[in-house]
């Protein structure tokens, strides 16, 4: 028997060559004599450029080439924004190279081409651009502010986006409220920081007119698109290819980045390689970048803590542009309300623009900001009554039979009204409590105490829509030679995985091992139809697409086995990588199989000999081998496109230890419970919410861009970056559940992104708790420093 798969820890397949350093990323390409790109940067925050200087650049011996904007003829136009939406005010998005004014420091304002990167990077350093400073205001709430400096002279009040919706009736609610808790809460700008930062490599081949692009890309579809309507070139002549890609978290998708257009342009341009990796400043200052919300967030509830509305009005810092229209603030708009049967709600947000680098989904996109508002409020809900963390929750949880629970006149991404389609939300709670075990940590606590130590415990509940659409494809064949099974979509992956997760969806069903199993991603070559891996989707979307695919191939490889073999159908068996005959006990290799249905192209090699054996019975049951209409070899392609997002959900506590005299926090304990549907493979499950919650912690303690008033970023490298190593990370308790999504053949749930939702919200909820004895105030803002933590005792 073939042991099943689908839910089991396989090991990840792709391990072993990263372990060993052979994977290939986009730096390691060899590619013939490549040029070498870098870019010049602009310095302030706001300028007009009244002129730029290249004579000492152009001149640099080993300098190929310099543009501008006006050298690059039509690419001197603004992107195309990518995700339109009614409450887009003003959508802004920016040019290759900036043309008369400068939005951001960072913004490419020239390319220069060399021989190698010591040159461009020398002969950049020498362009002269003559700026014109014009006044800003950095900070959300400044640039917020009636008569605050325009970052785009058009765009009144730096308005870029004005969202509101509504369900239910939020004034009723605060007509009838007994108690009403009011909160101011903050999430400060950050950035994904991937360990590889953005690259791309591109060849031109002028003989044929293709291009193949190597990009460190989330979605390499979409690039081939984009880059095909930007080059005017025609799409089946532009290969791109993500090879090994470091981390995206968001920000490898599309943006489109000047680069990402530039480099293909040039080397286009110039018919030679051309190439541009990122270094980890520009990965700081020209590499997208999210968080940064201000929430006024307002509960209207009864004496007992049911609550009964809820307003948030938020603000949400656009940074300069915005190529991706309102996700962010969307997401965090459509999930403030996280798993509560809250019936009546106002959100409302203004996405303001700011002089800073711009802003698309960082992993969570928008539902921390969004967690951290309504998981802060209920906190302070419940001690201004009087009344247990878990209590309030555990009054306020959807329960299991109110699923699916609508919120009417909430309008999710996809286009859906928000519908929290399945879950278990009690349960978790519950679970998170036993393994919290209360009592003894009260007692473990009362004994810190004696020592003069001060430890805490906080909780926090997420959801998280996931899965969305349009669509996903995938194509399977039986290799007529190997037997090996070659899976592809049009996805790509940046460490989830998808390698062995989705084989093991494949070998269920063909009855292989995952060794027989070639899974072909990150290639436009592979699949070419795709959207990319985002929004914990890619299980979810493609996962059911690979699965339907994967059920095709079966009955096609049943059927040709049933007519092999000569027998119906009902009695063919896959297993061990064998097509068997349960009525007789004959059994075939699935290569013998994919030959007969087309034997005599294959006549000279093994497959095909062993096939012969069946020609004879497959002859004379049903004529010559290869019938009208029947198809050569054994192959299946399949779509699958959700109806609307499917919500995971989890409940997150932790235990912390306060250094309440430097600020300092200890996470004792951190604990899990959470529900992604059906696992496909548990361990990637773990894998993807440790990287998460490790995420989630340097954005709760460490991790800030640290403006200046000028625009500038402070600490724009990994020394003063501060992230979470692994001596911060605590030892994590995961707990499982498994609901299966009512929406998918699979039932599966994403969780690329669910780790990172809680954290923000459970350690400040932690560590205010380990201080209350000391008087400690409220922690509304993230991440939480050694100040803030210092400055609560004072
Ligand atoms: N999985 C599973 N069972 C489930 C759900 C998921 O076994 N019920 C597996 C999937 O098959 C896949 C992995 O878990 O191998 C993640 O699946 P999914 O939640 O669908 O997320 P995506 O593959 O769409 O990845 C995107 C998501 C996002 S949005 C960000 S941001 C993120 C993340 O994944 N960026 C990552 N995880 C990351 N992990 C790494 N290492 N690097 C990144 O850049």
């Amino acid at each position: 028997m073939t042991a099943p798969h689908f839910g089991t820890s396989s090991e990840r397949r792709i391990d072993p060559s990263l372990l060993r350093g052979a994977a290939l990323f986009v730096d390691d390409i060899a590619l013939a004599d490549p040029l070498c790109a870098a870019f010049v940067r602009s310095p302030c925050a706001r300028a007009r450029i009244r002129s730029i200087d290249l004579r000492a650049a152009r001149q640099c011996a080993g300098v190929i080439a310099v543009y501008t904007a006006r050298d690059i003829g039509v690419l001197d136009a603004e992107f195309p924004l990518l995700i339109p939406h009614p409450a887009l005010v003003a959508a802004r998005t920016q040019r290759p190279l900036a043309r008369d004014d400068v939005f951001y420091v960072g913004q490419t304002v020239a390319m220069i081409v060399a021989v190698n990167r010591y040159v461009a990077e020398d002969a950049a350093a020498l362009v002269e651009v003559d700026y014109e400073p014009l006044p800003v205001a950095v900070e959300l709430a400044a640039a917020a502010a009636p008569g605050a400096p325009l970052v785009h002279p058009d765009v009144t009040a730096n308005l870029a986006a004005h969202f509101v919706q509504v369900a239910g009736d939020a004034q009723a609610a605060a007509a009838r409220a007994q108690h009403v808790t009011r909160l101011t809460v903050r999430v400060e700008r950050s950035t994904a920081a991937p360990l590889e930062p953005r690259a791309v490599a591109a060849v031109f081949d002028r003989s044929s007119g293709e291009l193949t692009v190597w990009d460190t890309t989330q979605a390499p579809l979409a690039v081939r698109s984009g880059l095909a309507s930007l080059l005017e070139l025609d799409e089946h002549k532009i290969r791109v290819i993500a090879p090994h890609v470091g981390g995206g978290f968001g920000q490898k998708l599309l943006f489109f980045y000047p680069d990402e257009v530039l480099v293909p342009f040039a080397a286009m341009r110039l018919g030679r390689p051309v190439k541009f990796v990122e270094d980890r400043r520009e990965n700081f200052i020209g590499s997208s970048q999210e968080r940064a919300q201000i929430h006024q967030i307002t509960l209207y509830a009864t004496k007992q803590g049911e609550v009964l509305g809820l307003r948030d009005e938020f603000l949400h810092d656009a940074g300069a542009f915005t190529p991706y229209g309102i996700v962010v603030p969307h997401v965090a708009a459509t999930s403030i309300a996280g798993p509560y049967r809250i019936p009546n709600l106002h959100v409302e947000f203004k996405a303001i623009y700011t002089p800073t680098v711009p802003v698309t989904p960082y992993r969570g996109c928008g539902r921390p900001h969004a967690c951290f508002a309504i998981e802060r409020a209920l906190d302070r809900l419940a001690e201004e009554l009087g009344l247990d963390r878990f209590e309030i929750r555990r009054r306020n949880l959807i329960r299991d039979h109110e699923f699916p629970y609508r919120r009417h006149g909430l309008v999710f991404q996809d286009g859906a009204t928000v519908e929290l389609d399945s879950g278990q939300y009690l349960r978790a709670l519950t679970l998170l409590a036993e393994r919290l075990d209360l009592a003894q940590f009260e007692r473990e606590r009362a004994q810190a105490r004696a020592q003069g130590r001060w430890l805490g415990f906080g909780l926090a509940f997420y959801v998280e829509g996931t899965g969305l659409g349009p669509y996903e494809g995938a194509a399977a064949r039986i290799h007529p030679i190997t037997g090996k099974i070659h899976v592809a979509t049009g996805l790509t992956s940046q460490g989830q995985g998808h390698e062995t997760s989705f084989a093991q969806t494949v070998a269920d069903q063909m009855g292989v091992g995952l060794d027989d199993i070639i899974f072909v991603e990150g290639d436009t070559r592979a699949f070419d139809w795709g959207v990319g891996t985002y929004a914990s989707r890619a299980a979810v979307v493609a996962g059911n697409a690979i699965y339907k695919t994967a059920l095709n191939l079966r009955a096609r490889t049943i059927a040709a086995a049933a007519r092999m073999f000569g027998v119906p159908a009902a009695q063919i068996e896959l297993r061990n990588g064998r097509v068997w005959d349960g009525g007789s006990g004959r059994s075939a290799a699935l290569a013998t199989v994919a030959t007969v249905a087309n034997p005599l192209r294959y006549a000279f090699n093994e497959a095909a000999r062993a096939a012969t054996q069946f020609v004879g019975t497959y002859a004379a049951a049903g004529g010559p081998a290869l019938a009208n209409g029947q198809q050569p070899g054994l192959e299946s392609r399949d779509y699958f496109s959700p109806v609307r997002a499917t919500w995971a959900y989890g409940a997150h506590a932790a235990v912390v230890e306060v250094d309440a005299e430097l600020g300092r926090v200890a996470i004792l304990r951190y604990l899990c419970v959470h529900d992604c549907g059906r696992m496909i493979n548990p361990a990637i499950v773990e894998g993807q919410l440790m990287g998460g919650i490790a995420q989630g912690i340097g954005g709760a303690l460490y991790e800030q861009l640290a403006y200046d008033a000028s625009g500038r970023i402070q600490n724009a490298n990994f020394v003063d970056f501060l992230m979470p190593f692994a001596s911060e990370m605590p030892n994590l308790d995961i707990v499982h559940i498994e609901t299966p999504s009512p929406l998918n053949p699979l039932g599966v749930k994403g969780v690329g992104e669910a780790g990172c939702i809680a954290v923000g919200a459970v350690l400040a909820s932690a560590i205010e708790d380990a201080l209350k004895p000391l008087g400690g105030g409220s922690l509304l803002r993230l991440p939480i420093t050694p100040d803030m933590i210092c400055g609560l005792l004072v």
